[in-house]
């Protein structure tokens, strides 16, 4: 029996890989986070639940003990209303990432998967409003997002040579905008498609006319449902090679383009009121998949329409029923 630990189990992305793991028989799944366990997005009783932070040292060698595979998406983040005014708290993030390493080594775990950003990429090929997709060699030479990206782009180097000169074998995926259900839509987190189906479905809800846009909504990104983001890190884990991926899609969209998909899901119009003083980050942002399949036949099958759609019921369900869910987004803790 393997013995898989997933840090950050309480946040988005590594609450659906724990619900991914959950269904096989051949693995026992450790949890840690640093959130209290009432507030992971998704949680299981049956499995070894650990609150604590990571950015401790002796922490890190607790849950590694006996450990054969470590899934670290713990970090302070979301959305740019966050990282834009946080740098500080998401630069901290180095502390867990590089604890959760040495404790690796020591307690001679076998492998280990980090979960990088499209935030690592260089600034000045994201200036134009519709770009080629980035390629995983573009974030070299460095100028990454400030903070939180710096931080995603040292914690790979460190990956790497943990893997060089300690022989720790280390998987690394650059996330590109991962959105779905069970994720943060609210309190100051939230990424574009989240908090814009909320805005939407609040508008519907009490037929407001308009909605504030951060930007111009020209800007671009590519989004990726979390379904694809899933099967992407069980492939690249699962791969032999240990280069760093691109986990994105490759369906750019403009803000206001993604709004336009909403509002026929939502079957509700509204305006768009441009609040040009937000912050924005890069002013266009895409994946390019070429080596991701090529290498490890890995390729994003939601279309944007597909995925929002799903998260636009799950956001609007939890709106009506009035949950907390998202209560401890507005802390200073989050999890990928
Ligand atoms: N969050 C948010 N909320 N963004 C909005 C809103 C809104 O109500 N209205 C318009 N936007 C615009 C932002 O100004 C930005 O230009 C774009 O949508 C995307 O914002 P985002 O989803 O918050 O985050 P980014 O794609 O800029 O950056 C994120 O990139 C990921 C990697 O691709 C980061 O925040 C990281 O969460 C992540 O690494």
């Amino acid at each position: 029996m393997k013995k898989i630990l997933i840090c950050g189990a309480g946040g988005f992305i590594g609450g659906h890989l724990v619900s991914h793991f959950g269904r096989k028989k051949d693995i026992e799944i450790i949890c840690a986070d640093i959130k209290p366990e009432k507030f992971w997005f998704q949680t299981d009783e049956n499995l070894k639940n650990y609150s604590l932070d990571l950015k401790d040292y002796e922490n890190a060698l607790k849950v590694t003990e006996n450990v054969d595979h470590v899934f670290n998406f713990a970090c302070n983040m979301g959305g740019m209303g966050f990282i834009e005014n946080n740098k500080a708290e998401c630069m901290l993030s180095v502390l867990v990432n590089t604890n959760l390493l040495r404790a690796a080594k020591e307690n001679n775990c076998k492998k280990y998967f980090f979960s990088s950003s499209a935030c690592v990429y260089n600034a000045s090929k994201q200036e134009d409003v519709f770009i080629s997709g980035l390629k995983e060699t573009d974030a070299y030479p460095a100028d990454p997002e400030d903070g939180y990206g710096w931080e995603k782009l040292f914690s790979e180097r460190m990956c790497r040579h943990f893997t060089e000169d300690f022989g720790l074998e280390t998987r690394i995926a650059r996330y590109h905008n991962i959105y779905g259900p069970l994720g943060t839509f609210d309190g100051g987190r939230e990424k574009a498609p989240a908090a814009l189906c909320r805005k939407i479905i609040q508008a519907k809800k009490n037929n407001l006319k308009s909605i504030d846009v951060w930007g111009d909504g020209e800007q671009t990104r590519s989004f990726l449902y979390i379904d694809d983001c899933i099967k992407g890190t069980i492939d690249v884990f699962n791969n032999e090679c240990h280069d760093v991926f691109n986990i994105g899609s490759e369906e750019q969209v403009s803000i206001n383009q993604m709004i336009e998909i909403i509002e026929e899901i939502a079957d509700f119009k509204v305006k768009k009121n441009y609040q040009l003083d937000k912050p924005k980050g890069v002013r266009g942002r895409s994946s390019d998949n070429s080596y991701v399949t090529k290498k490890i036949g890995w390729k994003s099958e939601n279309t944007l329409k597909q995925g929002l759609t799903k998260t636009y019921k799950w956001i609007e369900g939890q709106i009506n029923s009035g949950s907390n869910i998202n209560k401890f987004c507005t802390s200073n803790i989050e999890s990928e």
